[in-house]
C-alpha cells in the first residue's frame, strides 16, 4: 500500500534542545496533513533533488524516525520537513530528558507523551536526527549507530564534521559519501548554502580561491537570540534603554553589526569563519590547503544567512553560462533581475528550501574572477531540510534500512 495513503499513529516526544522542557505526542498522524505553523515554516516547493524525495520502491518501505532536539529550532525545522517531504516514516519518536520525560502538551498533532532519551530504546530507531549540543552528540552518537542493528544517525552538531571516518554531507554534492558511514555529519549552515551555489561554479568553471563575508541571522543563536534581538529592539524603540541588553551576542544586536561568531581562533579567524574553510575543503573533496576566507557577521535579521561571495576561477567566467549552471541546479533559485528590483533577500529566502543566488558580475579584481550574493535559509538549508535530504538520500541508495 502507498505510504501517503495510510494514516500513521506516530509517537512524538518532543524535547526543547536549548532549555530542555520536554514535551511528546502519542497522536494519529494523517501524512496528508499540513504541517503546523507553530511548529515549522511551510516552504515552498523547490526544483530538482530536494523535490526528489524518495523512489517509488523506497516509498513502499517505511523507517521508524527519531529526533532528539525535536523543539529547539533546528528540531521543530525537521518535524516541518519531515511532514512537508511525505517522509516514509512509520512511526516518529522524540526523546527528550529526565526532567520532562513523561509531560503531556497539546498541539496541531493532539496530545503528547515525552520519552526519555535512552540509547538502547533509540537504537530500536532506523534513523535518529541529533539537534542537541556537540557534547550530546560526542556522548552518544557513536554508540547509537554502532552494530548492524545500530539506526542511520544524522548529527547536526559540529562533534564529528571533521573526522576523517565521518562523511559531512551536502546530498546534492557529496551525497554518495553516505554509502559508507551510519553516521552522517549535517555541515554548518553557512557552509551549506554558501557551497549550493558554489558547487555549480566549481563544476563549470573551477574554483582556485574564495572569499566570503556574511550576514548572520539572529536565529542562528536558535530562539535565545530571537529572543534578545526582540525584545531589545523593542526596549529601545519604546524609550526604556538607550542599548539594548546583550546576554546571547557579544554586543547589543539592534541597530547593530557585530563581526563575531563563535570563538577566536589564534589565526584570527572566528571558529564559524573557519568552519566554512574546513567544511567547503572536505564536502567539495578539495586539497587541504583549498584556499577559503570568511569574514563572518551577525545582523539584525531573524531569519536567513546572506553571503557576499567573491571567487577567482581557473576557467574564463562566462555569465550566461554561470546563469544557466544555477537556474538547473538543484536547491537553487537564480534571482537575478537587476531592472525589477530582484535579489536574493532574507526577507524573500525565509522558509523557503532554495537558496536565492544573484547579483552575478564579473570580478573587477581577478582576471577569471565571479561575484555573488547568495541567501538561505539556515534552518531549512543549512540544518533540518538538509539532515532530511541525507536520510532521503541513504533510502534512496540502500544505506538505510529499516528494520520492520
Ligand atoms: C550561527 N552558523 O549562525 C551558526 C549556527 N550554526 O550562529
Amino acid at each position: 500500500m502507498r505510504i501517503s495513503n495510510c494514516v500513521f499513529r506516530l509517537f512524538i516526544a518532543i524535547t526543547l534542545s536549548a532549555n530542555s522542557n520536554v514535551f511528546a505526542f502519542n497522536v494519529p498522524f494523517s501524512k496528508s496533513s499540513k504541517s503546523s505553523k507553530s511548529l515549522a515554516f511551510v516552504p515552498l516547493r523547490s526544483k530538482g533533488a530536494v523535490n526528489s524525495h524518495v523512489s517509488e520502491s523506497q516509498l513502499r518501505m517505511s523507517y521508524s524516525v527519531g529526533i532528539v532536539g525535536a523543539t529547539g529550532a533546528v528540531g521543530k525545522e525537521i518535524v516541518g520537513c519531515l511532514e512537508n517531504r511525505d517522509f516514509p516514516a512509520s512511526s516518529l519518536r522524540i526523546f527528550g530528558s529526565s526532567r520532562s520525560a513523561g509531560s503531556k502538551v497539546t498541539t496541531k498533532f493532539g496530545e503528547v507523551c515525552v520519552e526519555l532519551f535512552d540509547e538502547e530504546m533509540a537504537r530500536q530507531c532506523d534513523v535518529v536526527f541529533l539537534a542537541v549540543s556537540g557534547d550530546f552528540s560526542l556522548k552518544h552518537a557513536e554508540n547509537l549507530s554502532s552494530g548492524e542493528d545500530g539506526p542511520v544517525v544524522i548529527d547536526n552538531s559540529s562533534a564529528f564534521r571533521y573526522k576523517d571516518n565521518v562523511p559531512l554531507v551536502i546530498p546534492e554534492i557529496n551525497g554518495d559519501t553516505t554509502k559508507c558511514s551510519k553516521l552522517i555529519a549535517n555541515p554548518n549552515c553557512t557552509t551549506a548554502i554558501g557551497l549550493m551555489a558554489l558547487w555549480p561554479l566549481h563544476k563549470l568553471f573551477k574554483l582556485k580561491k574564495v572569499i566570503m563575508s556574511t550576514y548572520q541571522a539572529a536565529s542562528g543563536a536558535g530562539q535565545p537570540g530571537m529572543n534578545e534581538l526582540e525584545q531589545g529592539t523593542r526596549s529601545v524603540l519604546s524609550g526604556e534603554r538607550k542599548v539594548a541588553e546583550n546576554k546571547v551576542f557579544a554586543h547589543p544586536l539592534p541597530f547593530n553589526v557585530i563581526p563575531h561568531i563563535d570563538k577566536f581562533q589564534d589565526n584570527g579567524y572566528t571558529k564559524e569563519e573557519m568552519k566554512v574553510t574546513w567544511e567547503t575543503r572536505k564536502i567539495c573533496d578539495l586539497p587541504e590547503d583549498f584556499p577559503v576566507s570568511c569574514t563572518a557577521v551577525r545582523i539584525p535579521t531573524y531569519r536567513a544567512h546572506s553571503e557576499s561571495i567573491v571567487v577567482e576561477t581557473e576557467l574564463p567566467i562566462d555569465i550566461a553560462a554561470a546563469r544557466e549552471a544555477l537556474s538547473s541546479a538543484p536547491g537553487v533559485s537564480l534571482v537575478d533581475d537587476l531592472e525589477n528590483n530582484k535579489y536574493p533577500m532574507p526577507l524573500t529566502a525565509t522558509g523557503k528550501y532554495d537558496v536565492e543566488v544573484g547579483r552575478l558580475r564579473k570580478s573587477l579584481v581577478f582576471e577569471h574572477g565571479l561575484e555573488l550574493f547568495v541567501c538561505g535559509d539556515q534552518l531549512l538549508r543549512g540544518a533540518a531540510l538538509n539532515a532530511v535530504l541525507v536520510a532521503e538520500e541513504m533510502a534512496k541508495n540502500g544505506a538505510l534500512k529499516s528494520k520492520a
